[in-house]
């Protein structure tokens, strides 16, 4: 059985002030609540662990360098993530892709230098309008996986979000069918690759302009696992509600 996992990812967003939002989100957690991840920018990782206290909510990164130290001026490693309180980092991003460049390569290589310091990778794949509008998006996302994840994928060090580029930060979603289709493709696509019992154990986020208006449905989704949220993981009541909602 997978736990659901509901992932927050604040972009470059946030500073001191907006830590009051984590003693918020931790008060209204359910009884029972999933998995819970915010990803703060490096910043706000160890002062984010002081405000969760013993609070169910892990920390994660929003990139690590593949190198585990040296003259990368402006970089962070896996491994300062580690020491500051970080046991996830999300990699491959498209913003990530879009601004820095970074390929499937790279993106193999960061996820390797997270699991030496023992980090869970959300590795992120998905379409762009234009490629989705041509028909391929389970091409493109195949590609992705397959060349963004390392060979030695286990349950426990892999968690991976479909986000399609044109629903991220837009209002716009796919369609639940559609939101399916790509879900159910990557699931087959990792049992093909690491075995079905591997890859039924992995969990599938989805992530684009989820909101607690739109959560409910989407969580009902076959092979969605959960959400990876931007916009709506900066508020606590909406981050809240995504939580409750899964
Ligand atoms: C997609 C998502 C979080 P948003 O990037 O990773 O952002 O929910 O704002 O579309």
């Amino acid at each position: 059985m997978r736990r659901k996992l509901a992932a927050g990812n604040w972009k470059m967003n946030g500073g001191s002030a907006e830590l009051t939002e984590i003693r918020h989100l931790t008060g209204v957690l359910p009884d029972s609540p999933p998995d819970i991840l915010i990803c703060p920018p490096a910043t706000l990782i160890d002062r984010m662990r002081s405000q969760i206290g013993d609070a169910p909510v892990a920390l994660g990164g929003q990139d690590c360098h593949n190198k585990k130290s040296g003259a990368h001026t402006g970089d962070i490693s896996a491994a300062m993530l580690r020491d500051a309180g970080a046991s996830y980092v999300i990699l491959g991003h498209s913003e990530r892709r879009a601004d820095h460049g970074e390929t499937d390569a790279i993106v193999k290589a960061k996820t390797e230098a997270a699991w030496a310091e023992g980090l869970t990778a959300i590795v992120c794949v998905g379409e762009t309008e234009t490629q989705r509008d041509a028909g391929q998006a389970l091409e493109v996302v195949g590609a992705q996986l397959a060349d963004s994840i390392p060979a030695d994928a286990t349950v426990e060090n892999l968690v991976v979000a479909y986000e399609p580029v044109w629903a991220i930060g837009t209002g716009r979603t796919p369609s639940l069918e559609e939101i399916a289709q790509v879900h159910d493709f990557m699931r087959g696509a990792l049992a093909a690759r690491f075995g079905a019992d591997a890859a039924g154990g992995v969990r599938l986020l989805y992530g684009g302009s989820v909101k607690p208006g739109n959560a409910t449905e989407i969580f009902a989704v076959s092979n969605v696992d959960g959400a990876l949220v931007g916009g709506a993981s900066l508020k606590a009541s909406d981050f809240g509600a995504i939580i409750a909602a899964l």
